[in-house]
């Protein structure tokens, strides 16, 4: 039985990939590596935790001694590296965890693999990454894979950099690498930091809902299970040293958005018409924020045969019931630690 590690798996895509290779490779033993910071949560896998090819480990990829330990007392065959500090505005704020776990935890992780596997035969380090490293578009035009990279924050520097070290260990060890590239995931799970449950939460509580600057900044959206499905197809199929981006050919401005967000919740909450739209505040903008981002997805398109099955009316909608079913989740993990975190958040804007 060949043996996989998804890194990142009880946070928000990685609990539906591990979810999704638990269930669908049961020729693979899959270990879930994470360290379970404020946005690892093993909730996110209950159902299946007692699958007999899944287990859960928890420890630290900036802890290189960790990794060489782990890389010898299993023989790991693949690795879906997803781990890693996600959000933006925290990168903002602090710079530093970024480039501990998205560089340094992603070269120790590089350097594990590369000690382990004498042979490459066989073997795969699939890196999970973002759009953003590609930077901000103007109103027109879309980013492919030969886009120049233009990190502009903190997280998405810390994503530029470790895709570049992952493309660097290919050419100059010869480990094989595949790197997707995705647009941003709304669905199941996604911690309430990030615009969607954030809005979702706060409509719920009657809170205002924080539009920074203008509302115009566009966004492509894409159903976190769609990506999942990506993600095991690139991993099955993908060329060795190849480039996927993945996008959800959804855009929207960000104030739209958040006004069928409005509409939905009202309709789900039974409230009049227009309540959660009265909830909208702008307040100051994001630092350097992006303008947009836009993806073209051709590649994954004609050589994976992969497209977004979910249109965004129908994914928001799944994500708002999924969050109005569990909201003994959100308030579990917007109480304690993360409430003080969200407080001094809104007290800064
Ligand atoms: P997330 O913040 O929800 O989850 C990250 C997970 O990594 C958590 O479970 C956390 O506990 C774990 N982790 C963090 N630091 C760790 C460390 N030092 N050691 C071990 N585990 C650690 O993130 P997400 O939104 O699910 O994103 C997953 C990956 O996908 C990231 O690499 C992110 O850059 C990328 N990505 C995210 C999006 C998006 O829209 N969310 C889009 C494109 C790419
Ligand atoms: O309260 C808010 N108000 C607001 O207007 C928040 C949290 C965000 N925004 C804006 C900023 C962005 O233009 O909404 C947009 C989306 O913001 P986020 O949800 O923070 O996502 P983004 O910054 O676009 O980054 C996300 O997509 C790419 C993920 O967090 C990254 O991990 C991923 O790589």
């Amino acid at each position: 039985m060949k043996t996989l590690l998804v890194t990142g798996g009880a946070g928000f895509i990685g609990s539906h990939v591990v979810r999704k290779m638990v269930l669908d490779h049961p020729e693979f033993h899959i270990i879930n590596l994470d360290q379970l910071t404020y946005a690892g949560n093993l909730e996110n896998l209950t159902d299946i935790q007692d699958a007999p090819n899944y287990r859960f480990i928890r420890g630290n990829i900036v802890d290189g001694t960790f990794l060489e330990k782990l890389f010898q007392e299993e023989e790991i065959h693949g690795v879906i590296h997803l781990a890693a500090e996600s959000h933006v505005d925290r990168s903002i704020a602090d710079p530093m965890s970024f480039i501990n776990t998205n560089i340094v935890g992603t070269v120790n992780l590089l350097n594990a693999c590369r000690n382990a596997w004498k042979d490459f035969e066989g073997k795969l380090f699939y890196h999970i990454s973002t759009d953003e490293v590609y930077g901000s578009l103007g109103s027109s035009g879309l980013f492919t894979e030969d886009t120049a990279y233009d990190p502009r924050s903190p997280y998405s520097a810390s994503k530029a950099s470790s895709d570049h070290l992952v493309r660097a260990y290919h050419h100059t060890y010869g480990m094989p690498i595949v790197i997707s590239n995705c647009s941003n995931n709304y669905g199941p799970n996604q911690f309430p930091e990030k615009l969607i449950p954030l809005a979702i939460n706060n409509i719920l509580q009657m809170k205002p809902i924080p539009i920074y600057g203008k509302g115009e900044n566009v966004r492509d959206w894409l159903y976190v299970e769609d990506h999942a499905t990506a993600i095991e197809l690139i991993f099955r199929k993908g060329s060795n040293g190849r480039t996927y981006n993945i996008g959800g050919l959804n855009e929207w401005q960000n104030i739209d958005l958040i006004r069928l967000l409005c509409k939905i919740m009202d309709e789900k909450l039974e409230r009049e018409s227009g309540t959660s739209e009265g909830l909208i505040t702008y307040v100051k903008d994001r630092a350097g924020h992006d303008l947009r981002y836009a993806i073209d997805s051709t590649r994954i398109a004609e050589e994976l045969d992969w497209k977004p099955s979910l249109n965004f009316e129908e994914g928001l909608a799944r994500t708002v019931t999924w969050y109005l079913e569990n909201q003994e989740w959100m308030q579990r993990i917007t109480s304690g630690v993360y409430q003080s975190y969200y407080d001094q958040q809104y007290r800064d804007r």
